[in-house]
């Protein structure tokens, strides 16, 4: 009876006790209840911004029916997520010509200009989202250098023909310098960027400033008027940027037409640091680039794949390092021309952290007043 007792009572204690926190910890997190301000009452993001520079988003073929309430209001440029990629664009090889199809991105281009919004083009020559047969002949096999510069000169002089005075800025080239941090490696290759290699890369390699150079060039043959990028994330990580320089002195070296650097700004809470943002800003305005910041979001966890909630004191955080963000780009708006968001509502961003400055219910979050209050007016 006694032993009965002892183990009995201080055994329902426990019970009683976790299943009471365990109650609380698998209660729903209760949805935040924001009151809905009505339109009037929030600033246009891109008209607060004037005389700074363009505040521009990436939308797509769905958000820009769905969104276009958010995208008139708020933002002065677009570019288009996916639909003027190669991949949206190329379809085959008829004989030696290639066949394209710009309907998609035309849609998009439509959009823009009738609205009265500039157009970033995004993008020409990319490792990804390009079809491999791009690369190959009749035989499975990857082109000569000579064969896919050809290719490659055809494939431009077409795309940028065809947009010829609509298009603002060209994200030229992207993501053509590796991750790796050994000074020996400049260009993204299979073998030591496990994830993604670069069939551009692996044919041109050694020389691979060769078809860098011929893009620009026959981008800005085709319309001399629209500025030339080239983009690429991590770009104010020190370590990648010092490439990227490099790569850039090589073409200002030999007169390569190209105008400016696509700072992408995938970004964390922690990282990169404010001073790593800056100086690499300060540092390629030096070589005479115009900066554009291409694709922001900032979330909370380095791995992309993770789904994350924020609590309210993280959309706090998340507001802090937006304003963070945005006092150095003021600081510096005589070397940025535009920045642009990677996305419009955290619903449709690429990343399922809630990175954006609205929320599902197209709701400004702290970061949008954040953002605002950057100004300090
Ligand atoms: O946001 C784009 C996503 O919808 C596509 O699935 C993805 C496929 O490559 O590309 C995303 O956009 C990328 C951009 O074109 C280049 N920089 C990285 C962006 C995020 O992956």
């Amino acid at each position: 009876m006694l032993l009965k007792h002892r183990v009995f009572y201080p055994l329902m204690v426990v019970l009683l006790v976790f299943s009471l926190t365990a109650c609380d910890f698998f209660k729903p997190i209760e949805p935040e209840v924001v009151e809905p301000l009505p339109p009037e009452a929030i600033p246009s993001l891109h008209k607060a911004y004037e005389g700074y520079f363009n505040i521009g988003v990436a939308v797509n073929a769905g958000t820009m029916n769905t969104h276009n309430d958010l995208i008139e209001k708020h933002f002065s440029s677009i570019t288009a997520e996916n639909e003027m990629k190669p991949d949206h664009i190329l379809r085959y090889i008829s004989g030696n010509e290639l066949v394209l199809d710009f309907t998609r991105g035309d849609r998009i281009v439509n959009y823009a200009l009738q609205n009265g919004k500039k157009v970033r083009g995004h993008v020409l020559v990319w490792h990804s989202q390009t079809p491999d047969w791009f690369f190959k002949d009749e035989n499975d096999q990857l082109l000569s250098q000579e064969k896919i510069q050809e290719r490659m000169a055809e494939y431009i002089t077409k795309v940028v023909t065809h947009y010829k005075g609509k298009i603002d800025a060209w994200d030229v080239v992207n993501e053509a310098i590796t991750d790796s941090n050994d000074p020996d490696h400049i260009y993204r290759h299979k073998d030591y960027d496990k994830k993604n290699g670069s069939l551009w890369n692996e044919i041109f390699a050694g020389s691979e400033i060769d078809y860098i150079a011929a893009a620009f060039r026959a981008a800005h043959e085709a319309d001399p008027e629209a500025k030339l990028y080239y983009n690429d994330y991590n770009a104010v990580a020190p370590e990648k940027r010092e490439k990227i320089m490099k790569m850039i002195r090589q073409l200002k070296d030999e007169d390569v037409p190209i105008h400016g650097i696509g700072i992408q700004a995938h970004w964390l809470f922690n990282w990169p640091s404010a001073g790593d943002i800056e100086d690499a800003i300060v540092e390629y305005s030096k070589m005479g680039l115009d900066v554009q910041i291409t694709e922001l979001d900032i979330r909370i966890d380095g791995d992309m794949e993770k789904k994350i909630t924020l609590s309210r004191k993280d959309k706090e955080r998340q507001a802090d390092r937006y304003k963070e963000v945005f006092e150095i780009f003021i600081k510096h708006s005589d070397k940025i021309s535009s920045v642009t968001f990677w996305g419009i509502t955290d619903d449709n961003s690429w990343i399922s952290q809630e990175p954006l400055i609205f929320d599902r219910n197209k709701n400004p979050k702290p970061a949008f007043w954040a953002i605002l209050d950057a100004l300090g007016k």
